[in-house]
């Protein structure tokens, strides 16, 4: 299937997207490698690719994850959309090797393996990972809702029956858990924290859990309004941007409000297509241009990281 030019612009399975990782380092050596971050809950790997163009030490990074969500297939998507674009279109695009020359790029495709696996076995429309909780028969956590800032306060539940559920303890879950650890151990060298979600077009940043702003919300915000101008002018498609809490709703214990806290004071949640009609089942035939407006609002905020 990976011969074909339109493996991209295919939704895949759990046991593609691995075979898919594994053949990327093979075909790669020494610019691509996995990183076994952890393993989920079924105890499936979790990996995050390293790609890595030149050699100098104490280079600064980037990462972006996807997938944390089960529903949204457009983001393990534009995970693989942009390694792939990344390994094609070095020192061809001018963007993209002004990136690469400058960072490392850590991408996570899957950040919730079991449950994007249940939606391709049993229940498309399911966003959580698969955990069981001791006191209750509802399974699964909203990883995103697990991480530890502001955790489980208002727009986040702790009933295990809801979809926002929070589960019992900060990072309580192993995938959370997973990508909490690799962040902290390197939060010294990544700048920017991308993790990409859909629906409804949005480049929003810290904070979900508070009206407050963020002490660079000035900066984020202008980020953000370049990207959404250039989709805008590029793509003809309309992105809303902004900080969470003010723009969609407050949310507390997310992970990019989280690697905010943490440090890593670039830090961005992208919502991508649609706004709507299609929502979570956004038909594989839109997957390009979905990819490529995303593609161009990582490129601007990745290289404006790069200028500061
Ligand atoms: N949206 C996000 C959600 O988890 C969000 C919105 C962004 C929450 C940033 C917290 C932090 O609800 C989707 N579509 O999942
Ligand atoms: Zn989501």
């Amino acid at each position: 299937p990976r011969s074909s030019s339109t493996f991209y612009e295919r939704y895949h399975s759990l046991e593609d997207i691995y075979y898919w990782i594994n053949r990327t380092t093979q075909d790669n050596p020494g610019t691509v490698k996995a990183i076994l971050l952890g393993s989920s809950y079924e105890k499936r790997p979790i990996y995050a690719l390293k790609i890595s163009l030149n050699n100098r030490p104490n280079k600064k990074a980037m990462w972006i994850d996807c997938g944390i969500h089960a529903r949204e297939w457009i983001s393990p998507a534009f995970c693989l959309w942009f390694v792939q674009y990344s390994l094609s279109f070095y020192r061809i695009n001018h963007d993209i090797t002004q990136i690469l020359d400058n960072m490392d790029v850590y991408v996570l495709p899957v950040f919730n393996p079991d449950g994007y696996r249940y939606t391709w076995t049993n229940n498309r429309m399911w966003r959580k990972n698969r955990s069981y909780s001791k006191d209750s028969w509802c399974i699964g956590v909203d990883l995103n809702r697990n991480f530890d800032a502001n955790w489980c306060t208002e727009g986040a539940s702790s009933d295990p029956c809801t979809e926002i559920y929070c589960g019992a303890f900060p990072e309580s879950e192993p995938e959370s858990q997973a990508v909490a650890n690799f962040l902290r151990s390197h939060k010294d060298t990544i700048q920017l924290y991308l993790t990409i979600h859909s629906y409804s077009q949005m480049l929003l940043f810290p904070y979900s859990y508070t009206y407050d702003q963020a002490e660079n919300h000035n900066d984020l915000l202008e980020m953000a309004q370049e990207a959404a101008q250039q989709i805008r002018r590029h793509y003809r498609n309309t992105y809303k941007y902004g900080a969470g809490a003010q723009t969609i709703y407050l949310a507390p214990g997310g992970s990019d409000d989280w690697a905010y806290n943490l440090g890593i004071k670039y830090s961005f949640t992208f919502e991508l297509q649609d706004q709507g009609r299609y929502g979570f089942l956004l038909p594989p035939s839109h997957i390009s241009k979905a990819c490529n407006e995303a593609l161009l609002a990582v490129k601007i905020i990745a290289l404006k990281v790069i200028e500061k």
